[in-house]
């Protein structure tokens, strides 16, 4: 099943930008995922193809009109697209919800720039994500982001060995990991990794992991499911 992916943008060369290399690149070569950006300009309005305007009330910069997205939105979004507002007061992505974006038949992603959408796009979408606590300045590279996050998690994106080990170790972070040489600067590489012990290899792994959260992320502790029995 091909994911379908629209992005609404005023910038569509933008697109697949950093997409076109390593996993997601050979995930669009593959037809995993079928990428389109649109030009939100070819559905500006007048002579001028006008998407924009000043805020009523005044203030700061310009404002996206809502006509021209709805009308890319009616063109681009089949029956059972997730529309989805790139937004700074968004709910900011997780895992989880990549996870669950990437079950979707048709993804829409409309890319706000200057200081936003008018507030009436809202009720035009599904959700409002943001990719962070960070002002940016436009909703384009939160949309590679999210694309690349979900990319990913399509079968067949990455090696089964590679998405069996991610979904395994979701929730904390990496154990360290080291290649040659087996010693560098004066820094040796832990020794039970050369042990051959592919028990005790997997023991350290997994007690380092652990470490390293509670050390650096305890809040990605506090959010996960318990343990289930075995
Ligand atoms: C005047 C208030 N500004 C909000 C903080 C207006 C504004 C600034 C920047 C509106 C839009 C933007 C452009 N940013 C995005 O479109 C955006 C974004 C981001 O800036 N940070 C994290 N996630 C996202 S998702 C879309």
């Amino acid at each position: 099943m091909t994911l379908r992916i629209d992005v609404i943008t005023l910038f569509p060369d933008l697109f697949p930008g950093p997409l076109a290399a390593s996993i997601p690149g050979r995930a669009i070569q593959r037809g995993l995922v079928r990428l389109t950006a649109h030009d939100l300009r070819a559905w500006g309005l007048g002579r001028h193809r006008a998407v924009d305007d000043y805020p009523y009330g005044g203030g700061a910069g310009m404002v996206l009109r809502p006509e021209p997205i709805a009308a890319a939105l009616a063109e681009a979004a089949g029956e059972r697209a997730v529309r989805i507002l790139l937004d700074p007061g968004g709910r900011v992505l997780d895992q989880g919800l990549a996870r669950r974006l990437a079950t979707a038949e048709q993804l829409v992603l409309v890319c706000p720039r200057y200081e936003g959408v008018d507030h009436r796009v809202r009720s035009m979408v599904d959700m409002e994500l943001s990719i962070g606590d960070y002002v940016l300045s436009g909703g384009e590279l939160p949309a590679l982001v999210l694309i690349d996050a979900v990319i990913r998690l399509l079968p067949g994106a990455i090696g089964e060995a590679a998405s069996l080990e991610e979904s395994f170790t979701a929730g904390v972070l990496e154990y360290p990991q080291y290649t040659r040489p087996a010693e560098f600067g004066g820094a040796a590489v832990p020794p039970v990794l050369l042990s051959g012990h592919h028990g005790e290899v997997a023991r350290w792994r997994r007690e380092q992991a652990l470490e390293r959260t509670r050390r650096d992320r305890p809040d990605l502790l506090a959010d996960r499911d318990p343990p289930t029995d075995p």
